[in-house]
């Protein structure tokens, strides 16, 4: 099922059901070399949810602001390569809605433990604002903020789960969003955590 959030924004109910298995096995090789971490704002605060990269760019925070970084900071080499069955997944998912060819450079791979949260936000720090931005959710289900083009717009509450995939392009690329924080449970495959994908193009 797909449903329209947007001119430019669509939810793919389950779209990445069939791949969960290659998409764990991948984020398992992730972590082992690049394992999870909570960033520092520029604020100084640290973040709830922990963060690791794949793919040639990789979003990273420290107090000297946000950027993207082709190396891991942690380790002081590359990120781990950009595993097919991501790339796959998010070209087909953009595909499905009409943006053919998005070859993403950068996969944030978000992990949220129940009581995590995402604070409102624009994803600014990308080069490009034409290419689309796909996620995925896995695990637990999560509560997501979708808002306005002005932090003080109000926000729609919107349940992702386990398998949707989100595509945000167009005119709704640069709206504030966030995630409420994680309600606790433990999911029958992944436990008490929620993993999101997020692809983009942002070199
Ligand atoms: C809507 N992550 O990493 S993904 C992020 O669930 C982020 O971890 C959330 O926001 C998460 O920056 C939400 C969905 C998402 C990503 C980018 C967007 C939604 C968006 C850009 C514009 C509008
Ligand atoms: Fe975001």
């Amino acid at each position: 099922r797909q449903q329209r959030l947007g001119p430019g924004a669509w939810l793919l109910h389950g779209f990445a059901l069939p791949c969960v298995p290659q998409l764990l096995a991948a984020i398992a090789a992730i972590e082992a070399v690049s394992p999870f971490r909570h960033l520092v704002t520029p604020g100084g605060f640290t973040m709830s949810v922990a963060m690791t990269n794949a793919g040639e760019l990789g979003w990273t925070s420290d107090r000297r602001g946000y950027r993207y970084s082709a190396i891991d900071p942690e380790r002081g080499t590359p990120w781990p390569a950009m595993p097919p069955a991501f790339a796959g997944l998010a070209n087909e998912a953009a595909a499905a809605v009409g943006f053919e060819g998005f070859a993403p450079d950068a996969c944030l791979v978000n992990r949220y433990a129940p009581g995590a949260r995402l604070s409102l936000h624009q994803d600014r720090d990308e080069r490009d604002h034409s290419a689309p931005i796909v996620s995925v959710s896995l695990g637990l289900p999560a509560t997501f903020l979708w808002g306005g083009q002005a932090r003080t717009d109000p926000t729609l509450k919107l349940p992702l789960r386990h398998g949707d995939v989100v595509v945000w392009g167009g005119p709704d690329r640069l709206r504030f969003h966030g995630v409420s924080p994680l309600k606790d449970g433990a999911h029958a495959v992944l436990g008490p955590q929620r993993i999101n994908l997020t692809f983009r193009r942002a070199g």
